[in-house]
This record gives C-alpha cells, sequence and structure tokens, in this order.
C-alpha cells in the first residue's frame, strides 16, 4: 500500500529531522527543523479534514520561514541563531504588533513543540487503553491553549475528540507494534526536548517570548 508506505517514511522522517537539528555549536539548523515540521503536518493530515485547520496554519508558517530560506538572506536563516541575530541587527522584528519576521513565526511552532513534547511523553508513558484524546487536550491546555483565543481552543477540542485510542494511534504511526512505537518515541524524545530548550534559551536571553 502505497500511502501506508509514505505515512512509515514520514514518521521516520520526523524524528530523524530532529535529531539533526542541533549542531556541534548547539545551534538549532532551520531545514531539519522545518522538515520535522514537514513530516508532523502530513501525519496530522492522515488523522482527517477535522485537523485541516490546524495543519493549514502550520503549513502557512512553515512556507513564511522557507520563503526566507529561499530568499537572498537565505544565510542568514541558516540557524534559529544567526536568524535571531540578524532580523534583530536590522530591526526586522516588530515588538509592538503582529509581523512576519521569521522570529515571531518560528516562536509560534516553537510553541507548539512544547505542546508536542508534552504530548509525545503522555503518550508513550500512558496506559494501553488510555484515550489520546485526553492526553491531548490535557497537554495542549496546559501549554498552547494559553495563546489562543476561545473559538480556537473550542475548535481544537472539538477536532481532538475524533483521535483514535492510544494504541490505535500509535500503530497509525506505522514504526511497529504499539511497544516499538513507544521505543522510538523515547528514543527520539530528548532530542527534541533538546532542540525546545536551546530555542527557549535563545529566545528568552534575547527577550523574544512575547512576540506579538
Ligand atoms: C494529534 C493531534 C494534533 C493536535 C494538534 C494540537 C495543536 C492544536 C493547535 C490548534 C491551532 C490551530 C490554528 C491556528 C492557530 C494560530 O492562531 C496560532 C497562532 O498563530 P498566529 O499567527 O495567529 O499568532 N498558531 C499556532 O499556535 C501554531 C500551531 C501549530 C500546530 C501544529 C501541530 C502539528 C501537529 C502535528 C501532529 C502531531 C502528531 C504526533 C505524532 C507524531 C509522532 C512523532
Amino acid at each position: 500500500n502505497m500511502a501506508e508506505g509514505a505515512e512509515t517514511f514520514s514518521l521516520r522522517e520526523v524524528l530523524v529531522a530532529f535529531t539533526a537539528c542541533v549542531s556541534e555549536q548547539r545551534e538549532v539548523r532551520v531545514d531539519p527543523y522545518l522538515a520535522g515540521w514537514k513530516g508532523l503536518v502530513r501525519f496530522l493530515n492522515c488523522l482527517g479534514t477535522i485537523f485541516s485547520f490546524i495543519s493549514k496554519d502550520a503549513v502557512t508558517k512553515i512556507e513564511i520561514i522557507e520563503n526566507y530560506r529561499n530568499s537572498d538572506q537565505r544565510e542568514k536563516y541558516l540557524t534559529v541563531q544567526s536568524m535571531v541575530e540578524y532580523e534583530l541587527a536590522n530591526g526586522l522584528v516588530d515588538l509592538q504588533k503582529r509581523s512576519d519576521s521569521g522570529c515571531r513565526t518560528l516562536l509560534r511552532l516553537h510553541r507548539a513543540l512544547h505542546w508536542l513534547q508534552m504530548f509525545l511523553e503522555g503518550l508513550r508513558t500512558g496506559k494501553d487503553n488510555s484515550k489520546t484524546s485526553v492526553i491531548c487536550s490535557e497537554t495542549y491546555n496546559a501549554s498552547l491553549a494559553n495563546y489562543h483565543p476561545w473559538i480556537i481552543r473550542k475548535a481544537a477540542g472539538v477536532a481532538f475528540c475524533a483521535l483514535p485510542t492510544r494504541n490505535t494511534f500509535l500503530e497509525t504511526m506505522n514504526v511497529g507494534t504499539a511497544e516499538e512505537a513507544v521505543a522510538m518515541l523515547g528514543d527520539a524524545l530528548p532530542y527534541i526536548c533538546e532542540v525546545y530548550k536551546i530555542t527557549e534559551e535563545l529566545y528568552a536571553q534575547h527577550k523574544l517570548l512575547d512576540l506579538p
């Protein structure tokens, strides 16, 4: 089955991408960061059209940053560190209102990565019969929901109800049995946490964590 093959590939690709994000100088590489998100979006699309309002927003943000990576300034956007340095030094980051700077756009993905980290940990340590929808809404409410208006929180809550049980969800990952999927999550999570931590520290250092 072709579709199944594509899914398998994309999920491994997600994890491989996040493991390739951090450079030897502890910088976060933008290309694998975006590749990781693209894989997540593909996985999300497999879960049904009820999630498309979420994947559309993620795609828009991925494309904004990808456009910088394809522009004349592409070298400045090689790592999150060089992006922050370049955009701040050139007055490209609007601190007062919404803009399409790389910094504010990546911040939205960064906040979502915090949710992902908690969600995957919840999934990994959950019981066989746990509800994915409960793990998802608990971790969402503890993280991303704080940045979303009521209407988005409501829509997200409705979408979460469409998630399958934990074991079915783990099997949807197509990396083998539920146990094998759990093992893979355990291997991958430290890399995702590291990417999150480095970005969080960088943004805190430059006081960018509240960008509108
Ligand atoms: C598995 C179920 C997935 C549930 C995803 C949870 C996140 C809910 C987020 C709802 C946000 C929806 C729409 C738009 C929001 C924007 O207003 C907001 C702020 O942006 P802005 O420009 O208005 O300031 N945008 C965001 O907060 C970005 C949200 C991006 C969410 C991307 C989620 C990608 C999900 C991937 C699926 C994960 C599957 C995990 C299993 C994979 C294992 C390796």
